[in-house]
């Protein structure tokens, strides 16, 4: 399979995966849309393909209480680590956010949050050690979680502890998020330094679209004084954009950002509801179009850390990530379309082939393109105004 599929180990370029099956086995409870087992359907596939080969593996350990302090507060891991499950009163949160139907309180919940986030810790030190060129932590991407709160199935914000171990080396960090949500704890995190860039392409429609952030005009802190000022670009969509127009965007914006921004570190948080089909997204980004992305920050040559996020169409995003690592890789020319028979999950997948067609996708559904061509122009026309301002 391996030889068949041209997958080899480059010589000179590493890729280090980041994965801990104990992750995987967490239930958020019944009905919750996140799924930690779409883990287990993306590592199947992965390794079906034989992809394991071309990286380096590392089975993933808890961050240490120290680690979680560098961003978390005292009280609020304290509040974490002792919350008991019991039955919810009136769907009401009870503290720190904690206990509504977002973020309930389940079984083993601190060792879920200390695993995913030592997972990305671990990747951004092969990063900054030069040990892998790129690091990837499916099970992270958890972009809401504050300081002091849970918010949107999110309870430790690995990102941020991710990005804080790169600062240790790097000069100047760029954020992407695909997530179809807007990345605001990663934003509000690194909002008044100009050693992050953050930039979110969300799905925005005010209130009516959790979390209800991100507006195009929210470029960081007002005042002029403040290093932050120009820092966070937010790029807020409608219903429906499809893989031409994303792409396009992705690639306009994110080379404007490296270009004045000059990062020496690149996160990439590739959230998979932005897909088209997903339970909660509205996006029409099919698994090319997505992998694009991935491919693009590649491109850059620059250091790259590749996290998870949401994805509530665990098919879907068994797909996208396992195609992500192949470009990781360097392997996706070559990769088979047609998923491979022996993977013991291939039931879950509907399609034969990691590449569905959108009709296939939508079947039945209807999502029609809320964004005409103009609208995308005059984003792109915004943020280079913004980035202007941006020297380094
Ligand atoms: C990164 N949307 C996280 C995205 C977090 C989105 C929300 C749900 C949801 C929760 C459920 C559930 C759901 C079908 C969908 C204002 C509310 C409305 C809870 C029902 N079904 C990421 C968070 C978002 C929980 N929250 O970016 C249990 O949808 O919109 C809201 C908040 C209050 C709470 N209710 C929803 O992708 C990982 N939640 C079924 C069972
Ligand atoms: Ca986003
Ligand atoms: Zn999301």
């Amino acid at each position: 399979q391996i030889e068949k599929n041209g997958i080899g180990r480059p010589k000179g370029y590493n890729v280090s995966w980041h994965s801990n099956p104990d992750i995987e086995k967490h239930h958020f409870g019944h009905a919750h849309p996140m799924k930690p087992w779409r883990l287990t359907l993306a590592k199947g596939l992965i390794m079906s393909y034989g992809m394991h080969a071309a990286m380096d593996t590392f089975v993933s350990r808890q961050a240490t209480r120290e680690e979680l302090e560098d961003f978390h507060s005292d009280e609020y891991l304290d509040y974490l680590k002792t919350a008991k499950v019991a039955a919810p009163i009136d769907d009401i949160p009870v503290d720190f956010n904690l206990g509504g139907s977002d973020c309930p309180i389940f079984e083993g919940l601190f060792n879920y949050c200390s695993m995913y986030a030592g997972a990305s810790i671990d990747a951004a030190r092969k990063l900054c050690n030069n040990e892998s060129d790129i690091a990837i932590n499916w099970s992270g991407g958890l972009h809401h979680a504050k300081k002091a709160e849970a918010s949107g199935f999110c309870y430790v914000n690995d990102i941020v502890l991710a990005i804080l171990q790169l600062l240790r080396k790097h000069p100047r960090v760029l954020y992407i998020d695909i997530d179809v949500h807007h990345g605001d704890g990663v934003e509000e995190a690194f909002w008044s330094t100009d050693r992050v860039m953050t930039l979110s392409i969300h799905k925005y429609d005010g209130l009516n679209f959790f979390p209800g952030t991100g507006d195009l005009d929210r470029t960081g802190p007002d005042s002029e004084e403040n290093p932050g000022a120009h820092h966070a670009v937010n790029v807020p969509l409608a219903d429906g954009i499809d893989d031409e127009q994303y792409v396009w965007l992705f690639k306009t914006i994110v080379g404007m950002c490296v270009e004045r921004f000059q990062p020496t570190a690149i996160v990439l948080q590739c959230g998979a509801d932005s897909l088209a089909g997903d339970r909660l997204g509205r996006f029409n980004v099919q698994v090319q179009g997505h992998g694009s992305c991935v491919s693009y920050c590649k491109s850059l040559n620059i250091p790259l850390l590749l996290v998870g996020g949401g994805g509530y169409t665990p098919r879907n995003v068994a797909r996208a990530w396992a195609h992500e690592t192949s470009i990781a890789i360097g392997c996706d020319a070559t990769l088979d379309p047609i998923i491979p028979m022996h993977t013991p999950y291939r039931q879950h997948f509907r399609y034969d082939t990691i590449f569905p067609t959108l009709e296939q996708i939508l079947a039945g559904e209807n999502r029609p393109n809320r964004n005409p061509d103009k609208k995308i122009r005059e984003i792109i026309a915004s943020v280079t105004e913004q980035l202007r301002f941006v020297n380094c």
